[in-house]
């Protein structure tokens, strides 16, 4: 028997029906980050450096140093990935040579727009508000200066624009994410007033109502160089995504070492409309290394399907690692996640509420660990031969 049909057969013993597992799986779509293809340097400038407290590390060769070259790896990376792509792009990667982040425009973007379209992709879209010499001070929306705080907002605002123009070019709306580096490197005296300052830039930010664009919110613990404190904390940005109706990110690295983000997703949705997902991987802290098929993986993925969140979490991915081949670790952290994805609606899981409901709690862990060991591998296989991917990559 073939290995899909086995698996067929033992998911429809469990109740689950593989065919429509296969068909809700291919319309969720991952949104893959530009930034893994060149160490998140962008094309602004020949020899831009990373700042703002995240760092790529490794210098395995074939850095993508134009769009043109980035846009042949990720689609060298696509053809191996099966189901529904997004590609989330940076302000640093638009057609900007030369051009200050104030100033850029949807036009600057167009070739993205025109490729997305031929590869039938969808796009994501964040501002930088790093490795640039206005944040140089490590404040950028909450800095003292008010014409720095300007020129950022500005940036934002405008981002907004390229956000809102690749949603209605492609019908498919598209996220804008706010991430900033900011804060201090050694305790402050005053933690309230740059977080006064960051709500203020924020507010302007997004006065505007604009379609096609979700709007998100990133927060984090710490960065390099900024360990004692950051301004956009998670308190700090669950408080004003829930205020203001914004989506909010949570980046699986973002938070202390013990804490994983599939304990968030149940709570927060209950109070925000829209949420991001950076499923990344932290070793011992943000580290960005790329996503494998671990518990927490699928823990993620569980909690979405489990509570049917589909269409209020955008999945995206946040990893960049230089030291392999890039287009390789695109590859796997995305199949990983798509793995994880199948292998949550492959879960009996109406099941499984059933066994707690009644507070049997044996049968819960013993159904738990044997479904470890279900063939997903073989709904996965014939998923991968009916999308014209590889199904194994070795
Ligand atoms: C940084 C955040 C942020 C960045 C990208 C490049 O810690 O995770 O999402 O990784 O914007
Ligand atoms: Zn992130």
């Amino acid at each position: 028997m073939a290995t899909y049909d086995i698996a067929k057969e033992a998911y429809a013993n469990l109740g689950v029906d593989t065919e429509k597992v296969l068909a809700k799986l291919d319309t969720i779509p991952i949104s893959i980050h530009c930034w893994q293809g060149d160490d998140v340097r962008g094309f602004e400038q020949e020899n831009s450096t990373l700042s703002g407290g995240i760092r790529s590390t490794g210098n395995y060769p074939g850095r993508a140093s134009t769009a043109d070259e980035l846009r042949t790896n990720l689609a060298k990376a696509i053809s191996q990935i099966p189901g529904p792509a997004k590609i989330n792009l940076h302000a640093i990667y638009g057609d900007v040579k030369g051009i200050d982040r104030n100033i850029i425009e949807p036009k600057h973007f167009k070739s993205w727009v025109d490729w997305a379209k031929y590869k039938k992709v969808g796009l994501d879209f964040n501002p930088t508000l790093f490795a640039h010499e206005k944040a140089s001070d490590g404040m950028t929306l909450s800095h003292p200066d008010k014409s720095i705080r300007g020129f950022w907002i500005d940036h934002c605002k405008r981002s907004r624009e390229i956000s809102a123009y690749f949603g209605k070019e492609l019908e498919q709306d598209s996220v804008c994410n706010v991430w900033i580096g900011d804060g201090f490197k050694d305790v402050p005296a005053d933690r309230l007033t740059p977080r006064m300052r960051l709500k203020e830039s924020l507010d302007e930010i997004f006065s505007k109502p604009i379609s096609h664009n979700i709007d998100a919110v990133e927060s984090k613990l710490f960065g390099i160089g900024v360990e004692s404190y950051t301004v956009g904390s998670h308190e700090f940005y669950m408080g004003y995504a829930v205020a203001n109706n914004l989506a909010l990110c949570l980046d699986a690295g973002h938070f202390h070492p013990t804490e994983v983000i599939s304990e968030k997703i149940s709570a927060i949705s209950i109070f925000v409309e829209k949420m991001l997902l950076h499923v990344s991987r932290p070793v011992r802290w943000d580290s960005d290394h790329v996503v494998l098929l671990d518990t927490e993986l699928v823990a993620i993925a569980q909690e979405i399907i489990r509570h049917g969140l589909l269409d209020k979490v955008h999945i995206g991915l946040d990893f960049f690692d230089g030291s392999i081949d890039r287009v390789i670790a695109w590859v796997i952290g995305t199949r990983n996640l798509r793995k994880a994805l199948l292998i949550a609606l492959l879960e009996p899981y109406e099941t499984l509420q059933k066994t707690e409901h009644e507070f049997d709690f044996t049968k819960r862990l013993l159904m738990m660990e044997e479904l470890k060991t279900m063939p997903w591998q073989g709904v996965w296989e014939e998923y991968c031969k009916r999308k014209d991917v590889p199904v194994s990559l070795i």
